[in-house]
C-alpha cells in the first residue's frame, strides 16, 4: 500500500464531516454503461441528444423509448463493492457523510446508503407534465407513452435533462455538504457537467482534502490534493477496510 493511499485512509477515518460525489464510474462495474468515453453511448445514443427538454417536447416517444431500454438494463444490475464500499464508510461516520450523486440509477440505495443526494433524479421516478404530481414507477417495460393516474397528463422521468435546472432544495444540501466537509471523494466523473462539476472546488476552496477515484484522467487532475487511479470497485473497498 502507497503512502497516498494511507495518507487517504486517515485523512478520511480523521474528518468529521465528509462529501461524497459519484458519478456514471461508480455504476460502470455493475453494467450500466457511461455517459462518456469509449462505451460512453446508451445504445447508439449520447445523453446530449436525448437528455433535453426539447428531445421530449419534440418527440416523447423516442425519449420515452429510450428511457424504458435503459430502466430494463438497470433492473438487471445490482451495486457493486463501490457502492458497498460507499455504504459502510457511511456507517462508519455515523451521520458525519452526504453522499451526493449524480447517476439516477438507483444503486446507492438500494446498497444501503441511507439518504442519498440525488442532483439528477431518479430513473424510477416519474413526473407528470401538466399537474407535476411525482411517483415512483417500477415497470419495466413501461406503458409508452405514460400517463398521469391523476390527472391523465403525459408523465417524464423525474430526471434533471440538460438546460434544466436542478431542484434547489437538493442542490442546497449538495452545496452544504461540500462547503462544511473536511474531507472529500469524487468518485468515477468525468466532471464536465455543471453544477456538479463545481461541488469538489467549493470543499477545495473551504481546506478541505479532497480526493479523486477515476482510472482515466480528469479535468480535476491538479486542482485535488491526491488521485487514486482506478476502479471505485477495486479502490474504494481497500479505501474502507479496517
Ligand atoms: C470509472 C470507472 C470505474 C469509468 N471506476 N470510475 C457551467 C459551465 C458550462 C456549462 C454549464 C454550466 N452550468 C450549467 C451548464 C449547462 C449544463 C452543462 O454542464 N453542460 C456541460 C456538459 C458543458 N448543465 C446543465 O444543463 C444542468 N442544468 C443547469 O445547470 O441549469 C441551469 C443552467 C442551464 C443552462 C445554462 C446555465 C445554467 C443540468 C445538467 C443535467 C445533466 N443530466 C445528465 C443526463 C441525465 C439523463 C439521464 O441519465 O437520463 O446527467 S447528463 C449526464 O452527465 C448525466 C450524468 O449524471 C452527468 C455526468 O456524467 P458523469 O457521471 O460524470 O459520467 P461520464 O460518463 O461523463 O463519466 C464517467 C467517468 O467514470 C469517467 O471519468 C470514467 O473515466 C470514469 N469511470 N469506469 C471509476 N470502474
Ligand atoms: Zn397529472
Amino acid at each position: 500500500m502507497t503512502a497516498e493511499f494511507e495518507q487517504v485512509r486517515e485523512r478520511l477515518a480523521a474528518a468529521r464531516r465528509v462529501a461524497v460525489l459519484t458519478g456514471a464510474g461508480v455504476s460502470a462495474e455493475s453494467g450500466v454503461p457511461t455517459f462518456r468515453g469509449p462505451d460512453g453511448l446508451w445504445r447508439g445514443f449520447r445523453a446530449e441528444e436525448l437528455a433535453t427538454p426539447e428531445a421530449f417536447a419534440a418527440d416523447p416517444k423516442r425519449v420515452w423509448e429510450w428511457y424504458d431500454w435503459r430502466r430494463g438494463l438497470i433492473a438487471a444490475c445490482r451495486p457493486n463493492p463501490a457502492h458497498e464500499a460507499l455504504a459502510a464508510l457511511e456507517r462508519r461516520a455515523g451521520g458525519g457523510l452526504t453522499l451526493v450523486t449524480q447517476n439516477v440509477d438507483g444503486l446507492h440505495a438500494r446498497a444501503g446508503s441511507g439518504d442519498p443526494v440525488e442532483l439528477h433524479g431518479n430513473i424510477w421516478r416519474v413526473r407528470c407534465t401538466a399537474c407535476g404530481r411525482l411517483a415512483e414507477d417500477r415497470r419495466v417495460p413501461i406503458p409508452i407513452l405514460p400517463r398521469c393516474g391523476a390527472c391523465g397528463g403525459l408523465l417524464r422521468p423525474h430526471i434533471v435533462w440538460f438546460g434544466e435546472s436542478l431542484e434547489a432544495a437538493v442542490l442546497e444540501r449538495a452545496v452544504g455538504a461540500f462547503e462544511s466537509a473536511e474531507a472529500a471523494l469524487i468518485v468515477g466523473t468525468s466532471g464536465v457537467v455543471h453544477p456538479a462539476a463545481s461541488l469538489a472546488g467549493l470543499a477545495k476552496r473551504a481546506g478541505a482534502f479532497v480526493v479523486e477515484v477515476n482510472p482515466e484522467p480528469t479535468p480535476y487532475g491538479g486542482r485535488v490534493d491526491v488521485t487514486l487511479e482506478g476502479k471505485a470497485g477495486e479502490v474504494l473497498p481497500r479505501l474502507v477496510a479496517a
